[in-house]
């Protein structure tokens, strides 16, 4: 049995447990972080010493980092189309992955997404804010562009990568901020709307996170 550790509005969480629903992997979740707490034990320290979530447990052995986690999943339970064996094809999806983390991540959670949720209307650094969304849209441009390749990054069904990049686009497109069209990306997000997989695990309120 796999077992996750991790809150469900937690987006690295919702990567994870939306791989597990995709391959159709049987699996328990443990509530951890943020109010659940948990992350201070020595017992979870000696799963992940970062002292985050996700954290997965297959057999004895225990994972951290999302998207290692559902590249572990795809290599060893996922089909060709989740994790393709091919080095080159298989790169080709490393690399929106490891951008997501690198360029996405810091563009809409850092600059946007988190000052938005710990600061309240009339609070805000909209100065700060202003330019986070100018360099958020610059980086959805590039997504918008790979996105015209294929209904998903490694075509016609999802993959490891759309697990960790697509994950972010439930809070990007409910989030109250002016969004330039970009009609492949929308044209993405709506589709993952529609799979019960992303429904159920992704779109998820975040209104907890906001301050009071
Ligand atoms: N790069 C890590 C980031 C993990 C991370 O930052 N987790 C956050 C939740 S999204 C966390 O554990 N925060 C502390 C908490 O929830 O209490 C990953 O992708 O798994």
């Amino acid at each position: 049995m796999i077992t996750v550790w991790g809150r469900t509005t937690s987006s690295n969480v919702q990567t994870v447990m939306w791989a597990l629903a995709e391959i159709g992997l049987e699996h328990e979740r443990i509530d951890a972080g943020g109010p659940f707490g948990g992350l201070d034990t020595p017992e979870f320290f000696a799963m992940n010493p970062n002292r985050l979530v996700p954290v997965l447990r297959d057999g004895g052995e225990y994972l951290w980092e999302s998207a290692s986690i559902v590249r572990y999943l795809g290599a060893r339970y996922g089909s060709e189309q989740f994790w393709p064996k091919d080095p080159l094809k298989r790169a080709r999806l490393d690399q929106w992955s490891d951008w997501t983390k690198t360029t996405l991540v810091p563009a809409f959670l850092t600059n946007v997404f988190q000052p938005m949720m710990r600061n309240r209307p009339g609070e805000r650094d909209e100065a700060a804010l202003a330019r986070g969304l100018e360099g958020l849209m610059k980086v959805m441009r590039v997504f918008d562009a790979r996105l015209a390749e294929g209904d998903y990054l490694g075509g016609a069904e999802p993959c490891f990568a759309d697990c960790v990049a697509g994950v972010l686009l439930y809070r990007y497109f409910t989030l109250e901020i002016e969004r330039t069209h970009l009609a492949n990306l929308q044209a993405y997000y709506d589709r993952l709307t529609k799979r019960p997989a992303y429904a159920r695990h992704v779109m998820v309120s975040y209104d907890s996170m906001r301050a009071k």
